[in-house]
Order: C-alpha cells, then structure tokens, then sequence
C-alpha cells in the first residue's frame, strides 16, 4: 500500500519528465587542434548525432577551444570510433545523461515538503511562495504581475526595498529565462530570502536594500520551466508554438532587440537558439523589456540570471565592439568575480560576452545596455560541466552564497556611481 501511495506521487510529481529521452547519451568534452576536426565537428552537428551542450553556434566552433558536445546513445560508438580515427582527443564529462538526471528528480521525490532555499522548486511552490514573502514582509516587500506567458501563466515580479515614500533608484534582476538553468530561479529565491533575512540589521545587503529597489523575477519563462519538470529536464526555450513547424519555443534570449537575428541565432524553429520571427515575439520577453522600458528612469542596474559556466559577462555579445564604459564594466566585473571567489575558491572569468563566450545577437543584457541601463550583467552560475544543468542540490547553498557576494558589490558599487 506504500508502495503504491509511492508510485502515485512518483507520478504526480515528476510527470514524464523520467521519460527516457537522454538514455545512454553522453557528453564529451573536445579540443579540435586541425581543420579535419573543425569539418568533423560541424558535420556530426548539423546530422544531429550530436549538439553543442552548451548552445553556441557551430559556425563558431574553433580550434584550441574546448567545446561540450552531447552525443546520442545510438551514435555514441560511432563516433567515439571516428574521434579516434581522426586523432581528435576527448573526456568524458558525463557516461549516461538520463542517471543524472533520474538521481536529480529522485531526490526532489524523497526530500520532505517544507519549504526551504536548498532545494529546486517547481513553479506551483515558488509562485505560492512569492503570494507568501509578499504577505509576510508588507514593510519590504510587494509582488507584481507583470505578464503571463504564452501558456496564460502569471509573471511575477518582487520588489524588494524599504519603503521610503520617495521613489528610490533600483536595480532590475531576473531569473528563470532559460528553463533548465534550475539554479537560477533557486538564487533569485535565495536573494530575496537574504533581504528578508537581513532586514534591519547592519548588512551590506540591508543598507542596499534601504537606499534601493531590487527588482526581482524568480521566473521569466515560466512556460518552459513548467515544462523542464514535467516533460523534458534540459527544455531551454520558450513554449510558443510556431508557424510552419511542428517544433515549439523560440529563445528568449535570442528575442530581444538588440540586433535581433544577426549573429549566434538560428531563423530554424526547430533550433534552441531560434530567434523567434519577430523581436519581443515572445510574451515573456514582451513582458520584461515593456516593465524594464516603462522604469527606465529609475532603473541603474540590469542583472540576468543563467548557467552555467562560471562567467559574469558584460556587453556586447552581438558585436565584437567595446561598450563605451568596457573599462569600467571589466573592473567591476573583476572585483565581483574576486569576492565571489573568496568564499569558497570558486573561480569566475569575465569579459565581453562576445569574447569571453560567444557571438550572439537578441540578448537582454545587449538590449538594456542600448536601452542606457550602463551597467548591464549575465551570470553565469555553477559549474562549468561536471554536472551543467543538472547541478545538484547540494550546491545551491555555496552557489548562492557567494554569488551574493557578487551581487551585493555590484549594487553597492552602483548606487556609489548613480547617474
Ligand atoms: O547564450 C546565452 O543566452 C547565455 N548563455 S546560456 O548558456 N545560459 O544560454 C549567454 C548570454 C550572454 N549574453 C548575450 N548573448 N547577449
Ligand atoms: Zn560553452
Ligand atoms: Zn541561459
């Protein structure tokens, strides 16, 4: 009888996200050193054997770089066979994708249900927990509703501050718009937990949250983190459907317009980068740069959310130009990697998305900088493979930690230099 109050829950809980897509998959980490391996490259990618783990564009697969690839089962053999053959060495990050991913939902399916910041939550728990926070802290805490999404879904958005009565500059934070980046809607929770947590005492955080207003969206696409539980863990887009294709989603962060659709995206439907067929396509996206616009004013500070490779990146990532601020953005950026690094060790890079990452067009953290939000940021949280999206819930509680330690240097940093 247990054991099948068990299953019940196994059901309810997980839906088909168990289903056996990613049996057998491995990913595999690769340096091509020669043009014979940048040709192998493209081809087995554009056959769809196997996918860039991390969503480049394959154009952009160069030598002397390592690169992720996520090879499917039936062609794993295949094409470790072929590797061999053309001398271009591999790892293997990871043996059987569809392991990691069943031990993530299992733990999710035994852990108990009180709700605590260590854990991934799927989204009937976090948008209960906003209405919660919101009620519970009047004096610090309001919740919007910005939007909904494609599938009628409420966006949500917390704003975090003292209220003064005057309005108060701010800095506009958002989480969730890729749906698989688990950690990221679990730090947007983590942070406004610590705003709570540290109110009225004689925090860096505290005297942030006095003097500003955090502006916070736990979850952008709602949608797609619907569905990154339910059917498909390593879901990234949106979940809009398309006209001409049975495939559905468009990226969100290939929707903004900041030369939308040039580089780093793909017009294909069925690609994880599609760009959508028009910016702010997309309702989510809408959504956040209609609030962002009609807050312009006061908005000092865009800060976006994602995973993973351990980044904090700054514009442009459509351009190889230099923002006219790269000076100061690098500094920052700099100072907050090394702060984030002081807790824990934890090592950050930074850059220009466009050098430190890819080449990629229809950007937020683009889109904001040119809208004259002049310190605009991506992060990208933990880690930087072993695990990827599936970063288990052990570490959400060091990744949070010392990314508030990289947060709070940029907010303090910002509201020392407001313009
Ligand atoms: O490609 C992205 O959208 C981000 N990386 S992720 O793996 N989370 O998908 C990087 C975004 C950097 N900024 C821009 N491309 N504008
Ligand atoms: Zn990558
Ligand atoms: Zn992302």
């Amino acid at each position: 009888m247990h054991t099948l109050l068990l299953l019940g829950l196994i059901v309810a809980v997980a839906g088909s996200a168990s289903a056996e897509l990613y049996e057998g998959d491995k990913v595999l980490r690769l340096t091509a050193e020669n043009d014979l391996h940048l040709q192998f490259l493209r081809n087995v990618s554009h056959t769809g054997k196997a996918e860039l783990w991390h969503p480049h564009s394959i154009d952009l697969v160069t030598t002397e770089k390592a690169m992720d690839f996520r090879v499917a089962a039936d062609w794993v053999s295949d094409i470790q066979a072929e590797l061999e053959k053309i001398g271009l060495k591999y790892e293997i990050l990871t043996e059987n994708l569809q392991i990691l991913i069943e031990n993530q939902f299992d733990r999710i399916r035994t852990r108990s249900f009180s709700y605590d910041y260590s854990s991934y939550h799927n989204w009937d728990q976090i948008e209960s927990w906003t209405a919660t926070i919101a009620k519970e802290n009047p004096n610090l805490i309001s919740r919007l509703v910005i939007g909904q999404s494609y599938e009628g879904r409420n966006i949500y958005l917390l704003q975090v501050g003292k209220r003064t009565g005057s309005p108060k500059p701010a800095i506009f934070m958002d989480c969730g718009t890729h749906a698989r980046e688990w950690i990221s809607p679990a730090f947007c929770q983590w942070f406004v937990k610590e705003a709570v947590r540290t109110y009225g005492t004689r925090s860096p955080l505290n005297s942030i949250v006095n003097e500003m207003d955090f502006l916070v969206i736990p979850v952008v696409n709602v949608d797609g983190y619907v569905y990154s539980w339910t059917e498909d863990r390593l879901w990234r887009k949106t979940r809009s459907k398309n006209f001409n294709s049975d495939c559905v989603g468009t990226d969100p962060n290939r929707n903004f317009n900041a030369e939308w659709c040039t580089s780093g995206s793909s017009r294909n439907p069925c690609s994880s980068i599609y760009c959508g067929p028009y910016a702010e396509s997309e309702k989510e996206v809408k959504a956040v740069a209609d609030f962002i616009r009609n807050h312009s004013s006061v908005i000092k500070a865009y800060l976006t959310i994602h995973s993973y490779a351990q980044k904090c990146l700054f514009p442009y990532s459509y351009t190889y130009s230099l923002a006219f601020n790269d000076n100061e953005l690098a500094n920052l950026a700099q100072n907050a990697v090394q702060a984030l690094k002081s807790l824990y060790g934890t090592e950050y890079t930074f850059g220009s998305g466009s050098s430190s990452m890819y080449l990629a067009s229809g950007g937020s953290d683009d889109w904001a900088y040119d809208l004259g939000i002049k310190y605009s940021f991506t992060f990208e949280l933990r880690d930087t493979g072993k695990y990827g999206f599936l970063l288990p819930e052990t570490q959400i509680r060091p990744t949070c930690e010392e990314t508030m330690l990289a947060i709070n240097y940029i907010a303090t940093y910002v509201l020392n230099h407001l313009y």
